[in-house]
């Protein structure tokens, strides 16, 4: 899994419409850098170290898997996208738009490219006050002091003004606010668990995973089938049920819904692909009575993918075990889901198909993703 980064963005415009500069920006990073977690206040402030029109500026939190290199590529490309003309002046000139990194983590970095935490941070009010209401506790890294305390500190003692206009959030357009509980499913290799951990991440979910890696069956089972099938079968039951009945019902009230890389159907879907039909029968009355009492998901998400990159990404993650699986059975596995998702009145099931996607890889991918998840 990409690690988190915990990112601080200071914005500042003095040219033009200021306040739509800033909304674009926040947009822009929301769409190619990663989720922002919090904006400040929108303050109006004069030109501070040269002469020129009074700026607005506020700060942002996000979260993202970039690395502060391609953090700060991209921050210069959506400068230029939103008419910044003179990234390359020595003197301060006027400008649409400003993007500085103030801290990456508690990282502190110094090459001829980047200097984190910015230099001049504890030196400015335009930029400690909003960081304040967003980061009030957050420690300087080299200075060792919270926000709060080089705020009060500051020599700086501009007047700086709220303008009590907030800017909007970007990430608030998808709304999981209906579902308690969402499950993804899909092939082997579809990206399942990789969703459920971006989702999780993103909108603070609790995140339930299929403990497959436990299963000592499954090697076997891959092995010599007709033999393990099941074994397999039941113990992959006994331990979804005993998982979903577990975590379900331990409400989290830190986390906003629940999110899993699997629904408990699964098992019925695949023994009846690996089991001969009167073993499928004692399986399915065992698998009923099971079901019945289960929390099912408001929303099931399918993932639909080609068998061929399905392949690809058995192969890429690698697991031993399963690179003999042959596209047969991928494909017999695919269909069982179709025919099960066909009759199913019950659930509220999305099938998306995402053949031509790389949510994992393009942010772009991953937010149109989410897109489809979360809109009628
Ligand atoms: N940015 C500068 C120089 N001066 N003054 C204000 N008020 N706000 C700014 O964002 C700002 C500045 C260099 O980036
Ligand atoms: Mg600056
Ligand atoms: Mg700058």
């Amino acid at each position: 899994m990409n690690s988190t980064n915990h990112v601080y963005i200071a914005l500042g415009s003095n040219k033009g419409d200021r306040l739509k500069y800033l909304q674009d920006a926040v947009n822009l990073i929301f769409t190619e850098i990663g989720k922002v977690n919090s904006i400040a206040k929108v303050y109006n402030t004069p030109a501070f170290g040269f002469e020129g029109d009074d700026f607005l500026n506020t700060c942002i939190a996000i979260q993202t898997s970039f690395s502060s290199e391609a953090i700060l590529e991209k921050l210069q490309l959506i400068e230029k996208k939103l008419g910044r003309d003179n990234r390359q002046s020595t003197t301060y000139e006027s400008r649409t738009i400003d993007l500085d990194i103030l801290f990456f983590n508690a990282e502190i970095i110094n090459n001829n490219e980047l200097i984190v935490p910015h230099p001049e941070l504890q030196n400015r009010q335009f930029v400690l006050q909003p960081l304040k209401d967003i980061a009030s506790k957050f420690e300087h890294p080299l200075l060792k002091k919270t926000t709060e305390e080089l705020l009060l500190e500051c020599e700086d003692e501009t007047e700086i003004e709220d303008i009590k206009i907030w800017l909007k959030n970007p990430s608030k357009q998808f709304n999981f606010s209906s579902y308690n509980y969402i499950a993804i499913e899909g092939n082997i290799g579809a990206g399942k668990t990789s969703l459920a951990h971006q989702i999780s991440n993103d909108f603070n979910a609790k995140l339930i995973l299929e403990r497959f890696a436990d299963n000592p069956f499954l090697p076997k089972f891959y092995e010599e089938p007709q033999r393990y099938a099941f074994t397999l079968e039941m113990s992959f039951l006994a331990d979804r049920y005993q998982q979903i009945s577990d975590d379900l019902s331990q409400l989290d009230l830190f986390k906003d819904f629940i999110v899993s890389d699997y629904d408990i159907y699964k098992s019925l879907i695949f023994s009846k692909i690996t089991l001969p039909e009167d073993e499928f029968k004692l399986y399915r009355k065992l698998f009923y009575l099971m079901y019945k009492d289960i929390a099912k998901p408001e929303l099931y998400v399918y993932l639909y993918q080609n068998t061929e990159r399905l392949q690809d990404n058995i192969k890429k993650r690698g697991r031993d075990y399963e690179q003999n699986i042959d596209d047969e059975y991928l494909e017999k596995i695919n269909s069982g889901y179709l025919d099960f998702l066909k009759k199913q009145t019950e659930l509220n099931v999305k099938i998306i198909d995402i053949s031509d996607k790389d949510f994992v890889n393009s942010r772009d991918d991953y937010l149109w993703l989410l897109g489809e998840i979360c809109n009628e």
